[in-house]
């Protein structure tokens, strides 16, 4: 999985295997990124868009061109939906990261740059888009090493910044999937919102057991357990990691209820794109954990 790193810039400075442009299904250029990208590498781009696109592109998918005089080899074209048209559906926001990946790929490019897809013209609101591109891309199997997410301005750096700081907090509690995988099923999790408001606290703890728990909050952003832990940490890493801090984590101990309930709830963090969040300090008492805009059932108490 790649490294994924925000900056602040213009797609088409960068200097990196493959840009990836924001084009439309026409294929013949545009504007924003699209126009930016085919001034700068010039005729080459254009004309190859014509070669090898000569029906355009749908929505959701990507394929290539040259990338004429610009820094990078490749262009790496795709779609985004038009949430301004009315398209809405954030699986073909997401297949665009994917689909992006998969042809980066095919070329062997290693290091690649991509704009906030559809976040421009198109009308995606921008918070929505920057989380779909870090959680798509964070969850994308890909040879890609290293990719770029550049914002045009200081807004969307913020907006990518914060949805690339969710990955270390992601992997942790993907982690704990693991150790049920592993047969762990007593490695529980709690969820909470620090007192001062600002960050959330993940605490990981092996039931039955009266040894400490492993702690993570937001604010420590993407140091874990004295390790840098990111979108390219493997969960497996991080539960080798937990094993290792906290002995008691090792046992084998069956609780399905539990492992079902944590995968249940896992599955909505990853759908929704949103941190749980158990207790704190202004919950409204509705029963249950919060999760984006989902409200999922308390876990099972212990066996
Ligand atoms: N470098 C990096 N990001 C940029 C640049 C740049 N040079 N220029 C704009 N952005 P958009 P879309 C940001 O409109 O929403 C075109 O006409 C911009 O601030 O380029 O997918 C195509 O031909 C925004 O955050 O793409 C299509 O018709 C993001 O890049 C349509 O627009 C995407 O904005 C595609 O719309």
């Amino acid at each position: 999985m790649p490294t994924i790193t925000p900056v602040l810039g213009d797609i088409t400075q960068q200097e990196v295997d493959a840009v990836v442009n924001a084009a439309n299904n026409g294929m013949r250029g545009g504007g924003g990124v699209d126009g930016a990208i085919h001034r700068a590498g010039g005729p080459a781009v254009l004309d190859d868009c014509v070669q090898r696109f000569p029906d355009g592109l749908a929505t959701g998918d990507a394929g290539w061109t040259t990338a004429g005089d610009l820094p990078a080899r490749w262009v790496i074209h795709t779609v985004g939906p038009s949430f301004r048209a009315g398209e809405r559906d954030r699986g073909l926001l997401e297949s665009c990261y994917r689909r992006a990946l998969e042809v980066a790929d095919e070329l062997g490019a290693r290091t690649v740059a991509f704009p906030l897809i559809s976040a421009g013209s198109y009308g995606w609101p921008r918070r929505d888009a920057a989380l779909t591109a870090a959680y798509t891309v964070a969850g994308t199997r890909t040879d890609v090493t290293d990719v770029r997410l550049v914002a045009f301005d200081d807004d969307t750096l913020t907006d990518l910044r914060g949805a690339t700081i969710q990955q270390t907090p992601l992997r942790i509690l993907q982690a704990v999937r693991v150790l049920h995988r592993r047969g762990q099923q007593h490695a529980r999790v709690m969820a909470s919102i620090a007192p001062t408001g600002m960050h959330l606290r993940i605490q990981v703890s092996a039931q039955g057991s009266d040894t400490p728990t492993v702690k993570y909050t937001t604010g420590s952003e993407t140091s874990f357990l004295d390790t840098e832990v990111t979108a390219a940490t493997s969960p497996a890493e991080v539960a080798d990691l937990l094993e290792n801090a906290e002995p008691a984590l090792t046992r084998r101990v069956s609780d399905p209820d539990y492992a079902r309930w944590y995968d249940g709830m896992l599955s909505t963090v990853e759908r929704n794109r949103a941190l749980p969040v158990a207790r704190g300090e202004h919950f409204d008492s509705r029963p249950g954990w919060q999760i984006g805009d989902e409200r999922y059932p308390h876990p099972p108490e212990p066996a």
